[in-house]
C-alpha cells in the first residue's frame, strides 16, 4: 500500500546545507519525495546553548511500514555521520517522521504524529508552506491554526522550496 508521509529534517553541525542535500539524496528509492518546503534557519529549541539549525520538511510517498521507515531514517542519520549526543542537543542530521497518512500510533520506539510538533515553529512554518490546510489527526486542528499558537520569531527563510 502507498502511504503519504511528512519527514522533518534538521541540522546544526558541519556543513548544514550539504547535510540537508545528502539526506534528501539518500531518501529514494524507498522514500519518494513529492514536494519539499523551503529551507529555514531557526533558533535552537529545547536546549538553547547551541548553534542555529537549518530545517526543512519533505512530503513523500512510500510503501514501507512506519517501523521500517524509522529504521531506514536512522540508518541514513548514521551514514551521514550522526553521533549520539543528548536530548535536544546538536546533531549533524535529524530525520523525524511527523505524519504517516492519518495514522495515530504509540509504541515504545515510535510515536506518530510526532508528539512535539505543535510546539515547534521550526516544524510548523515549513509544514504550512507545504500543506497549510492539512489537519492534525488527533486534535483536528489545521497547520495554520497550530501555527497561530507558536512564536515564529527568528525563523528565517533561507532558500525557496521545490
Ligand atoms: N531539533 C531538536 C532540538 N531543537 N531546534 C531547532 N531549531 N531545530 C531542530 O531541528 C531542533 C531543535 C531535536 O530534534
Ligand atoms: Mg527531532
Ligand atoms: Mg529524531
Amino acid at each position: 500500500m502507498k502511504h503519504t508521509v511528512y519527514i522533518a529534517l534538521g541540522t546544526n553541525l558541519g556543513d548544514r546545507s550539504a547535510n540537508l542535500d545528502s539526506a534528501l539524496a539518500s531518501l529514494p528509492p524507498a522514500v519518494n519525495i513529492l514536494s519539499s518546503s523551503p529551507v529555514y534557519e531557526t533558533p535552537p529549541w529545547g536546549y538553547l546553548r547551541q548553534s542555529s539549525f537549518l530545517n526543512q520538511i519533505v512530503k513523500c510517498e512510500t510503501h514501507i511500514t512506519p517501523e521500517e521507515l524509522l529504521d531506514y531514517l536512522k540508518a541514513i542519520e548514521k551514514r551521514l555521520g550522526r553521533k549520539p549526543t543528548f536530548l535536544y542537543g546538536p546533531r549533524t542530521i535529524d530525520l523525524d517522521i511527523l505524519f504517516f497518512d492519518d495514522l495515530v500510533l504509540e509504541t515504545p520506539s515510535l510515536i506518530i504524529p510526532h508528539p512535539r510538533l505543535e510546539e515547534r515553529a521550526f516544524v510548523l512554518v515549513p509544514l504550512a508552506d507545504l500543506d497549510s490546510d492539512m489537519k492534525h489527526p488527533v486534535s483536528g486542528k489545521s497547520i495554520i491554526e497550530l501555527l497561530e499558537s507558536v512564536d515564529i520569531s527568528g525563523v528565517e527563510l533561507l532558500q525557496a522550496g521545490k
